[in-house]
């Protein structure tokens, strides 16, 4: 900047030459300044979300949903999140694929980088986003309850500066998180998800089949789906009619995409498939652990959705007949609108009548 300016000040420069000069220096400078800067509120709240047909479930909520509000941003930015524990048990968030390089405070693990925030306390973390991907975050309190059957997680999905030529053909994106539950501590806060504890209903984004929704396409769609696996279980998830192309694995670009029609979800796993939709009908995807595809025991439940093409026509004893159509269950529309954190509004819960706990 000195040499520059120098070379600005010099009277052999001519006034058209030094304006060339200050449009360079005025890009070089906004190349530099290129990462955002974002800075997010969240709560967590005690709420109740309806996981499937009578079935409800008390929760931890991030800003008081399940899954927890989109974050999206992109690679290379900095992140700013102040989060305010308005529950009755102390929680922390760890930003999961986040490699806090020069950061490491801001991990998230109660006792080791922190103390947990306590009800009624805020906390506020600062971080980069090194790496693009398929992040996502969760509690890293008492994991065993709360993020694998209370909730306590979100996307946190980070652009890439120079995404793939396949990725840049993508018209259409889906985030997938899946978990499970145990209705025996649905209502009961501070139990639960221990390894005698069975898990009895399955999910995706937090909703068992028949109340998970479709994804709609059109021939001609290229889909991005990103699995992440939110809770303690491994969900095969099974793809009708269509090749899966497995592109990242927990956000890591593979050397060797390779083609599977089942992808394997394990806890804390993320897979990014893009998947060309060339095939027009009605094609399920459900997980191919069996037991999963029940509701308590009752068939058909779990984390299923269905593709359904634009143009093929709906048959009166089709399962989701007349069905009322969310287009953004599986984040499809917040994924458009840019970055920044957005909640969305079917995945809110209603919040409990229960005293809080006063400090
Ligand atoms: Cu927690």
């Amino acid at each position: 900047m000195t040499i520059s300016l120098n070379i600005l000040r010099a009277s052999s420069v001519s006034c058209y030459f030094r304006n060339i000069l200050v449009i360079f220096l005025l890009a070089g400078i906004a190349t530099v300044c290129e990462a955002a800067q974002h800075e997010f509120d969240m709560s967590i709240d005690e709420v109740t979300i309806d996981v499937a047909p009578g079935f409800s479930n008390k929760v931890f909520a991030f800003n008081g949903q399940v899954p927890g509000p989109l974050i999206h941003v992109k690679e290379g930015d900095d992140v700013m999140v102040h989060v305010t524990n308005n529950s009755t048990l102390p929680h922390t968030v760890h930003w999961h694929g986040v490699n806090q390089i020069g950061s490491w405070q801001q991990d998230g693990v109660p006792d080791v980088t922190q103390k947990a925030i306590q009800p009624g306390e805020s906390y506020t973390y600062r971080f980069n986003v090194d790496r693009p991907g398929s992040l996502w975050y969760h509690c890293h309190v008492n994991v065993w309850e709360h993020v694998a059957i209370r909730g306590m997680w979100g996307p946190l999905i980070v652009e890439p500066k120079n995404p793939s030529a396949l990725e840049k053909e993508v018209t259409l994106d889906a985030i997938l998180m899946m978990s499970a539950w145990q209705s025996p501590y649905a209502n009961v806060f501070g139990q639960g998800g221990g390894p005698k504890d069975v898990s009895d209903y399955f999910s995706v984004n937090g909703r068992s089949f028949p109340i998970t929704q479709p994804i709609r396409v059109k021939k001609g769609d290229v889909l991005r789906m990103r699995f992440i696996g939110a809770g303690d279980e491994t969900h095969q998830m099974h793809m009708h009619g269509h090749d899966m192309l497995v592109t990242h694995k927990d956000g890591y670009p593979l050397a060797s995409p390779y083609y599977v029609d089942t992808v394997s979800v394990g806890p804390g796993e993320r897979y990014d498939v893009i998947v060309k939709m060339n095939n027009p009908g009605r094609f399920i995807m459900h997980d191919h652990i069996d037991k999963h595809m029940t509701n308590n025991g009752a068939s058909l439940g779990g984390p299923v959705t269905i593709f359904e093409y634009e143009g093929i026509k709906t048959d009166d004893w089709y399962v989701w007949h007349g069905k009322a159509y969310d287009p953004n269950f599986f984040y499809s529309d917040s994924l458009k609108k840019g970055y920044g954190l957005f909640n969305s509004a079917p995945f809110m819960g209603t919040v409990n009548k229960q005293r809080r706990r006063r400090r």
